[in-house]
C-alpha cells in the first residue's frame, strides 16, 4: 500500500468516525457549525480539490502516518468511496524549518484530490461536517493581469545613450520610470513623475545577500541582462537531473520552481506571456553591463545586484491552485528571500474586507504570507516583505490579496504624474509607482509611456499595468535592505513598511486626460488624495533608513529656508548658525547663493540632484552659551537637499507647498 492511500485511510478513518457523531446527536446544529467552517465559495473553484485545516491531533495523526510502516486503518467507506478521493497531502513543506511551521499550525493544512467528476459543494459540506475539520477552501486559482507586450526593436538596443544617465545601459534613457526629465514622449509628460532613482543609485544599488521572490510565470533564468542577477541553487546545479540534491522537497530547482507544473522553471510554452521576465528586469537587471536595461536594484556592474527568485504559478496561462501558491510563497521564504513581489490576485469580488480575509474564514494564502512576514532571511530586516500590484480593473478598491491591509499594494501613474486609466485606487492602495501606459497619437498607438524591461529571448519589451507598477516598490525595498546593511542599521518589518509608505511624493492632478483604450477621457478628480500616500521615491527612502530628513529646495529659484519647520515644533526657537556647505555640494547643486540669516538660510540651486549637509543651529536661546555667557546648545543636524524640477516652497518658510514634497 502507498504512502498516498495510507494517509487517506486514516483521514477517512477520521471523517467517518466524527461525522457519524455529529449527524446523530446534533443534527441541524452540526450544520449551521459545518456553515462557519467555509472559507470562501466555489465560485470558479478548481474541480477535483478541497483544501482543509484539522485539528491538532488530527494532523499529527496524519504526518505520522506518513512514514508509517503499518498496513493503516480498515475503515475505508464515507468520503473516500463518495468522493473516489486519490491523494491527500500537506500543503506546506515540513522538511525544511518544521519547527517554525509548526509554531505557525502550517502542519494542520492538507489538500484532499478526487475526482473531478465530484460535486465540490456536496464534497465540502461533507468534509465540514466532520469535527476534526476546522476549515474547508475551495481551491481558487490565481489570475494575472492580461498584458500587451511591445518588443523593442533590436536596432534601438543600439542606441547611444544620452549623456545625463548614471549608467551605462543602452535602453536606461528609455527608463522615464526610474528618472523622468519631461523629455519622454508622452501627452503632458511631467519632469518628476518618476522613482527619482538616480539619486538613490548614489547610495546603493543593491547587495547579492538580498533575495527577492519573483512570484509570477516563470522568470527568463537565461536572459543575458538577468541571468548574473539569478539566485542559484549550487546543489542542484552542480547536482544530477531528476533528483531532490539539497533535499528540500523540491527536484531540480536551480532558479526556482515550477509550481504549475512540478518541475524547472519555464517562460517559452505558446501562453506564456513573458511578464515575468519584464517583473524581474525592474527589480534586478543586470545595470551598467553595457546594455540592455538597468535594474532597480541591479548592481553597478560589478556582481553587486540583489539576487532573483522566481516561484513559479502560471504556465502557458495555466494558473496554480491557492495551495500550490501557498506553497510557492512558503518556498520563497525557505529560500532566502527577504521581498516578496507579487504581480497577481485572486479574482476579484471573492473577499469582501480584511477581516473575511483574516479572522474566523482565515485561507491558507493568509497563513503562507504569515510566515513570509516572519521568516527573518536578512541580517538587517526583521522579517520579509510582501508587495502587490494593486489590480487593473480600474476600480476604488485594490484586489485580493492585494488590499490586505498588512500587504503593501501599488496603484500605477504614468509620465504625466496622473494616474493611470487602468489602475486601482482608493481602499486597500497605499502608494503609488510608475506603471506606465499607451497613448494614442493621429490614430497610432505608442509605447514610449509604458515601462520598459526585459523579455525572454534577450529582447526587451514595453509593457504596461500595475504589474510593472509593483517591481519598482519592491526593487526600492530591496534598495532600503541593502542601504540598511551598508549602515549597520537593522529595520523591524514596520519600520520598512512605514519608510516605504511615508517617502512619497504629493501626486497634484485636476481635471480630465485621455483614456487609451476607449478613447474617452478620465475624470481625475475622482483619484484626489486615493493613490496610496503618493508616488515613492527611491531617495527619501534611503534617506528615511538612514533617519535624515529631506528638504525639497526648487530649481533655479532663490529660496529662504526656515530651518524651524524641520527642527522642533516650528515656533522659532531655533536660531541658525553658519554652517559649512562644501563646494562640492555646491557645484553638485550649482549653489549660486547660500547666506544664513537668523533662523534662515537664503539659498539658490541652480542644477538638480541631491547632497547631504550638515546644518548648526543653536538649541535654546539666542546665542551659544560658554565662557562668561549663559546660552545655547551649538548642535547640528544631518539634512539631504533634494533640488528637482516642480518644486514649489512657501516664499517666507522654504516649506514644500505641495503637501508631502515635490511635484
Ligand atoms: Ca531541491
Ligand atoms: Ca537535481
Ligand atoms: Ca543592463
Amino acid at each position: 500500500m502507498n504512502r498516498t492511500k495510507l494517509l487517506l485511510l486514516a483521514l477517512v478513518a477520521l471523517f467517518v468516525a466524527s461525522c457519524a457523531t455529529d449527524t446523530v446527536d446534533q443534527g441541524v446544529t452540526a450544520e449551521s457549525i459545518a456553515a462557519k467552517k467555509f472559507v470562501n465559495t466555489s465560485a470558479d473553484a478548481v474541480a477535483g480539490e478541497l483544501i482543509i485545516y484539522v485539528d491538532e491531533a488530527t494532523a499529527e495523526q496524519l504526518l505520522a502516518s506518513e512514514c508509517a510502516t503499518r498496513s493503516g486503518v480498515t475503515s475505508l467507506d464515507g468520503f473516500a468511496v463518495e468522493v473516489g478521493a486519490t491523494e491527500l497531502k500537506p500543503v506546506f513543506n515540513l522538511k525544511v524549518n518544521a519547527e517554525q511551521k509548526r509554531e505557525l499550525d502550517m502542519h494542520r493544512w492538507f489538500t484532499v484530490c478526487f475526482s473531478e467528476d465530484t460535486n465540490l459543494d456536496v464534497a465540502a459540506k461533507r468534509l465540514a461536517e466532520c469535527e476534526v475539520v476546522e476549515r474547508v477552501q475551495f481551491a481558487t486559482r490565481v489570475s494575472q493581469p492580461k498584458v500587451t507586450a511591445e518588443v523593442i526593436d533590436p536596432a534601438e538596443l543600439a542606441t547611444t545613450r544620452a549623456v545625463n544617465v548614471p549608467f551605462d545601459d543602452t535602453l536606461l534613457p528609455r527608463q522615464w520610470h526610474y528618472y523622468n526629465d519631461g523629455s519622454v514622449d508622452f501627452p503632458n509628460a511631467k519632469a518628476g513623475a518618476d522613482i527619482n532613482l538616480f539619486a538613490a543609485w548614489e547610495h546603493t544599488t543593491g547587495r547579492p545577500d538580498v533575495v527577492v521572490a519573483v512570484v509570477d510565470e516563470g522568470v527568463c533564468y537565461t536572459h543575458k541582462d538577468l541571468q548574473p542577477n539569478m539566485l542559484v541553487n549550487e546543489a542542484e546545479q552542480n547536482g544530477a537531473d531528476g533528483v531532490d540534491d539539497d533535499d528540500n522537497g523540491y527536484v531540480d530547482d536551480i532558479y526556482g520552481y515550477n509550481f504549475v507544473d512540478k518541475g524547472r522553471v519555464t517562460w517559452t510554452r505558446p501562453g506564456d506571456s513573458g511578464h515575468a521576465t519584464h517583473v524581474a528586469g525592474t527589480v534586478a537587471a543586470v545595470t551598467n553591463n553595457g546594455f540592455g536595461v538597468a535594474g532597480i536594484a541591479g548592481g553597478s556592474g560589478n556582481g553587486d545586484g540583489v539576487r532573483i527568485l522566481s516561484c513559479q504559478i502560471i504556465s502557458d496561462r495555466n494558473a496554480a491552485g491557492v495551495s500550490a501558491t501557498a506553497a510557492a510563497v512558503e518556498y520563497a521564504a525557505d529560500r532566502g528571500a527577504c521581498v516578496l513581489q507579487n504581480s497577481w490576485g485572486f479574482e476579484a469580488g471573492q473577499l469582501a474586507n480584511d477581516s473575511a480575509f483574516e479572522t474566523g474564514t482565515t485561507g491558507v494564502e493568509w497563513k503562507a504570507f504569515q510566515y513570509f512576514m516572519e521568516k527573518k532571511n536578512h541580517p538587517n530586516l526583521e522579517g520579509g516583505i510582501i508587495i502587490f500590484a494593486a489590480g487593473n480593473d480600474g476600480k476604488s478598491v485594490a484586489g485580493y490579496p492585494a488590499a490586505y491591509n498588512k500587504l503593501i499594494a501599488v496603484s500605477a501613474i504614468a509620465p504625466d504624474g496622473c494616474p493611470t486609466y487602468y489602475t486601482c485606487y482608493d481602499r486597500g492602495c497605499n502608494v503609488s509607482a510608475p506603471g506606465g501606459e499607451y497613448f494614442i497619437r493621429n490614430g497610432a498607438r505608442f509605447e514610449s509611456g509604458c515601462v520598459a524591461s526585459t523579455f525572454p529571448g534577450d529582447q526587451y519589451a514595453f509593457m504596461q499595468g500595475t504589474s510593472m507598477a509593483c517591481p519598482h516598490v519592491s526593487g526600492i525595498a530591496a534598495l532600503a535592505i541593502s542601504y540598511a546593511a551598508d549602515n549597520g542599521i537593522v529595520l523591524t518589518l514596520p519600520e520598512l513598511k512605514d519608510i516605504i509608505v511615508s517617502s512619497v511624493s504629493g501626486l497634484e492632478f485636476s481635471g480630465t486626460k485621455s483614456h487609451y483604450e476607449t478613447q474617452g477621457t478620465m475624470n481625475l478628480t475622482n483619484y484626489k488624495n486615493k493613490m496610496g500616500t503618493g508616488l515613492i521615491d527611491a531617495y527619501r527612502v534611503l534617506m528615511a533608513v538612514r533617519g535624515t530628513t529631506c528638504i525639497p529646495l526648487p530649481l533655479g529659484e532663490q529660496v529662504i529656508l526656515d530651518i524651524n519647520y524641520y527642527i522642533g515644533d516650528g515656533n522659532l526657537q531655533v536660531k541658525m548658525l553658519e554652517s559649512e556647505i562644501s563646494d562640492e555640494v555646491k557645484e553638485k547643486l550649482g549653489i549660486t547663493d547660500c547666506r544664513f540669516m537668523g533662523s534662515k538660510l537664503l539659498i539658490t540651486c541652480t542644477k538638480p540632484g541631491s547632497a547631504l549637509v550638515k546644518l548648526k543651529y543653536i538649541a535654546g536661546g539666542t546665542a551659544v552659551g560658554g565662557g562668561m555667557i549663559t546660552g545655547g546648545m551649538e548642535a547640528e543636524q544631518e539634512f539631504a537637499f533634494v533640488v528637482r524640477p516642480g518644486i514649489k516652497v512657501d516664499d517666507s518658510t522654504g516649506a514644500p507647498i505641495v503637501p508631502g514634497g515635490w511635484l
